[in-house]
């Protein structure tokens, strides 16, 4: 690609993130204290309503963060409101309204999520929205050179889950401590791969802390979630921002691993070192996941998760060019040039084959 080419689709893409971040910014920061001015409500029930943020689950109850930073239990029960229809209920992270009852505190509405991470449920006739966590800022991808070894089709199946619930996103390739040398180029070939698509990545090493600077000052003064397959490293780097061992690390985790809850994440987290008060930074680790199943791929939306199609798209004899069998198609052929990378190619096909399948069943289950 010439020079000044790239430089415009790098600030086409640059610019692209900024926009996004700057309404999203604008839209939610510190949702508490706009809904502070507007005082307490009072529920249908006569109970004052007081608002919370959801911080992480514990048996039956949900332990929510008040405005003024003490913690509560609650429980949702049948009379819970949701502006989020057919979604998980209440999520790690969600703003709630909260009642006084009897037996309790209650949660009596869950706030519109301006953001989320979800995948799709699997056991489900029709397929469900399962929220991670919700109303984050960013997600770290995690991946880890050796063993697991990396791979950008668990990478690609995150980029596109963020996008589709407006996160921001940063990809950390962790255990470069016993990077053979051949696994050392394979890293540092994912790092300028996805450096060159827009996206800001960092080589880490969870057990020897290289890299965990740089991770901070990319999640400071946000709420972050770490995801990423099983065993990349994702709670050993939550340990090392914390500088505790807030998370169980290794093969011990297993043993709470549970049906459908096993993807939630575990808790907000604040870092107390990079929080003010006005700017308090979150982290959220995620339990380990085998599999990671997009929720309601959408065939005609996938191909802009893929940003570095775009400038050659336009280009495409069809305009509305799926870039698998249609002639012409300049996605294809840059494909072939290699200036786009046959990996993520790969990838978009596969996702794509898999958001028909999901298309086409829904529309018989209508
Ligand atoms: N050599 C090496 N091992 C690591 C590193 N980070 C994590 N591990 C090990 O990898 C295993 C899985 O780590 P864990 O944090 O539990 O992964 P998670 O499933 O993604 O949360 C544990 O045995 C860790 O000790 C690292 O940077 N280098
Ligand atoms: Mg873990
Ligand atoms: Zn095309």
């Amino acid at each position: 690609m010439p020079q000044d080419e790239e430089q415009l689709l790098h600030e086409q893409i640059r610019g692209a993130h900024e926009d996004r971040d700057r309404t999203r910014r604008k839209l939610t920061k510190r949702p508490e204290s706009r809904e502070a001015a507007a005082g307490a409500f009072i529920s249908e029930a006569g109970g004052t309503l007081v608002t919370a943020r959801v911080i992480r689950a514990e048996g039956m109850f949900f332990v929510l963060r008040l405005n003024d930073g003490k913690e509560v239990r609650a429980k949702s029960y049948k009379g819970t409101r949701s502006a989020n229809p057919n979604s998980t209920l209440v999520a790690v992270g969600d703003d709630v309204r909260i009642a006084n009852n009897e037996g309790g505190l209650l949660i009596e509405e869950v706030s519109l999520r301006r953001t989320k991470l979800s995948r799709r449920a699997a056991g489900r006739r029709s397929a469900f929205e399962q929220v991670i966590v919700a109303n984050v800022d960013l997600l770290v991808i995690v991946a880890s050179v050796g063993e697991p070894k990396l791979r950008s089709g668990i990478i690609d199946r995150y980029i596109v889950a963020a996008l589709e619930g407006g996160l921001e996103i940063a990809i950390a390739i962790n255990k470069i401590d016993t990077a053979s040398p051949e696994e050392m180029d394979e890293a540092l070939y994912f790092r300028d791969l996805y450096r060159e698509i827009g996206y800001p990545v960092h080589l880490v090493s969870a057990s020897q802390g290289t890299g965990i600077q740089e991770l901070k000052e990319e999640i400071v003064g946000k709420t972050s979630v770490f995801a990423g397959h099983s065993g990349v490293g994702k709670s050993s780097i939550v340990n090392a921002i914390l500088g505790r061992k807030a998370m169980q690390t290794g093969v011990l985790q297993k043993k709470f691993r549970r049906g459908a809850h096993t993807t939630a994440a575990s808790a907000l987290m604040e870092v107390p070192q990079l929080s003010t008060v006005e700017n308090p930074t979150y982290i959220a680790d995620t339990p380990g996941v085998r599999e990671f199943a997009n929720f309601e791929l959408r065939p005609a939306d996938l191909k802009f998760a893929f940003v570095e199609f775009q400038k050659f798209q336009e280009r495409c004899a069809i305009t509305n060019c799926s870039h698998t069998h249609e002639p012409g198609c300049a996605v294809r052929q840059a494909v072939e040039e290699d200036k786009i990378s046959i990996g993520r190619y790969t990838n978009y096909q596969k996702l794509l084959g898999e958001a028909q399948r999901e298309e086409t069943k829904r529309i018989r289950n209508q």
